[in-house]
């Protein structure tokens, strides 16, 4: 049966048909869909863990313990990861090991434009680099074969466009695979002793993964025109078939290790070689390593997505092409929800005029105008550290007028460690957790603090409050971020403070909660044109000449813009009144 499937759908079937049975993950974008489409097959125990470092262990610990496993993550969270990854190269795996990596060049929703080729050279393992989604159901299978044959943790590395794409997948059978017998081995204790032994065998591992490379299928030359010879894989391989389709291509499936031999036969025979890749010179540099002239960066650079339009610009000599814009499709940046509960926490921490170590998730956005109100923003966890830093590089009376921002979601990830050490040292900050009751940057899945599982079945719910009083937090406050005057209140009382205090800001999504829906007007009669309401940044609301126009398309009654308007102009339209 063909089906379109989504590159992250067909990654999760190629898992399922290899007769995985574990998959633990943390959600990011473009990753996330893979875990929600595996938690879909029941054969297959899925669960969202608390960060990618816990989810690569579990998985690592199925896998010894001999069920095929996977964990997905988007490229930081590999870096969360790197401590089990790099060590679960020299222990190997008992069952197959898949890590589903998925890179965002263009930066469509990250932080940085890290490439996981790097990072998987650096720890030895092996990287797929599918170009659709026929070969993210294709690669997956494979590379649980490879994990197993090498005894070895494999990458299946995406970018943004193979993730999100959707192509024609021809589906198969799931393979029962029974469970591997369980036997209890040295190289799984890594320590010195075995790791000095561990560390030959990956040595040899990849010199005769190289060697096998040059055989592969999933390495294969297409044959055109020899003036021009490409050398490319995963999404890059798309845009080079578009741009230059003229071109002899070297498509590269496995993107390391590299068959070296097929490379300089394929050079050979062309006139020119081009290596075309998104992100780093990752094969260029490789490639020029061997001895063999070649080039591509110089043409693409390594910031931003590479398209069709840039490689025909470039290859052409032609200026480079912006973006693709729909003519009529105004451009939209992102901005916190009409409703949503980070905007009142923002918009005190802004009149407040307070220093905000903030952290990743949907808050992030309180950065932007008019809120302002975000300092720092680096990766997940860091909100709390740095704002320790802070503190101890300023002193107490900076820690006044500074407070680190974080989610529920984040907390959990990698926020508990940070405030373990404020209490540990002493720190006098305050932390406050904007606690909304979901993952909610992601798109909405349920994590420790929520009380669902990935099934959105009752689990444990993590009680914030108990947990920063049981670490010895004494000061630990509830607030709702839509009571103004109280939160207020409280930020100031708990910045003030000589001792560590938490603030949660607690009200749900306003995406899962829905709010009573009765849409607010600006009465033009008691408006004064302060502007006041303006500057809770909320997109339902706009000015006008003379005043404010609340757009009620948009507008979800929150009533957030009527507490901070000081005349009174702003409320519910009554029933039966033209808005
Ligand atoms: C290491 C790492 N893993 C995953 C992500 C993707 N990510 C960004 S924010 C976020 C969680 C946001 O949830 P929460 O902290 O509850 O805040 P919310 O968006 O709900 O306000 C995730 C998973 C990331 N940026 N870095």
């Amino acid at each position: 049966m063909k089906q379109l499937m989504l590159g992250n759908e067909a990654i999760a079937r190629g898992a399922y048909e290899a007769g995985v049975r574990v998959s633990s993950a943390y959600p990011g974008t473009p990753s996330t869909e893979i875990n929600e489409n595996m938690s879909q097959y029941e054969e297959v125990y899925s669960e969202w863990a608390p960060n990618e470092k816990v989810a690569v262990e579990v998985a690592l610990g199925a896998s010894v313990a001999g069920a095929r496993a996977m964990s997905a993550m988007k490229h930081v969270g590999l870096n969360v990861a790197a401590d089990p990854y790099f060590t679960a190269s020299y222990t190997g795996v008992n069952a197959g090991l898949v890590l589903v990596v998925a890179d965002d060049p263009g930066m469509h929703s990250s932080q940085n434009e890290q490439d996981t080729r790097m990072l998987a050279a650096a720890a030895h393992t092996p990287v797929l680099d599918p170009s659709n989604s026929q070969e993210c159901k294709d690669y997956m299978k494979l590379a649980f074969e490879l994990s197993e044959e090498y005894d070895t943790p494999v990458i299946l590395r995406v970018t943004t466009r193979i993730a999100h794409a959707r192509t024609i997948v021809e589906l198969g059978e799931r393979v029962d695979l029974p469970l591997r017998e369980y036997k209890k081995e040295r190289k799984f204790v890594a320590m010195p002793a075995t790791a000095i032994m561990r560390h030959r065998y990956v040595e040899e591992r990849e010199k005769r993964l190289s060697e096998a490379a040059n055989t592969m299928d999933i390495n294969r030359v297409e044959w055109a025109d020899k003036e021009i010879g490409v050398i490319t894989s995963g999404a890059a391989y798309n845009y080079v078939k578009d741009a230059l389709p003229n071109a002899s291509v070297l498509k590269l499936g496995l993107a390391y290790p590299l068959p070296e031999a097929l490379i300089k036969d394929f050079a050979k025979e062309v006139k020119t070689l081009y290596v075309i890749e998104d992100m780093e010179p990752f094969y260029e540099n490789a490639i020029k390593a061997m001895g063999i002239p070649c080039s591509g960066k110089d043409k693409t650079g390594i910031q931003g997505e590479l398209f069709s339009r840039k490689i025909a610009a470039k290859f052409a000599g032609a200026p480079e092409p912006g973006p693709m814009q729909t003519p009529d499709i105004p451009i939209r940046p992102p901005v916190l929800c009409p409703g949503c509960p980070h905007r009142g926490l923002f918009y005190v921490l802004s009149k407040r005029k307070l220093t905000v170590c903030s952290d990743i998730g949907c808050y992030t956005l309180g950065a932007l105008p008019p809120l302002n109100a975000v300092d720092t923003c680096v990766c997940m966890g860091a909100s709390v550290s740095m704002a320790h830093g802070m503190e101890k590089a300023l002193g107490k009376e900076s820690a006044k007028k500074t407070v680190a921002v974080i989610g529920d979601s984040t907390f959990t990830h990698s926020g508990i460690t940070g405030l373990l050490n404020m209490v540990y040292n002493s720190s006098i900050g305050t932390l406050i957790i904007a606690d909304n009751d979901i993952t909610g940057m992601t798109g909405h899945q349920n994590n420790p603090t929520n009380g669902r599982d990935i099934h959105g079945n009752p689990a444990p719910k993590l009680d914030l409050e108990a947990f920063c009083k049981a670490m010895g937090i004494k000061h630990v406050v509830v607030v709702d971020p839509f009571d103004l005057k109280e939160l207020e209140r409280v930020v100031k009382e708990e910045t003030s403070r000589d001792e560590l205090s938490v603030i949660i800001s607690r009200r749900p999504c306003a995406l899962i909660v829905k709010q009573p829906g009765i849409p607010y007007f600006s009465d033009p009669e008691l408006c004064r044109d302060c502007g006041m309401c303006l500057k809770i940044g909320c997109p339902a609301i706009k000015k006008v000449e003379g005043g404010v126009f609340v757009d009620a398309t948009l507008c979800v009654g929150c009533g957030l813009c009527a507490k901070v308007c000081p005349f009174g102009a702003l409320g519910p339209v009554k029933k039966g009144e033209a808005i």
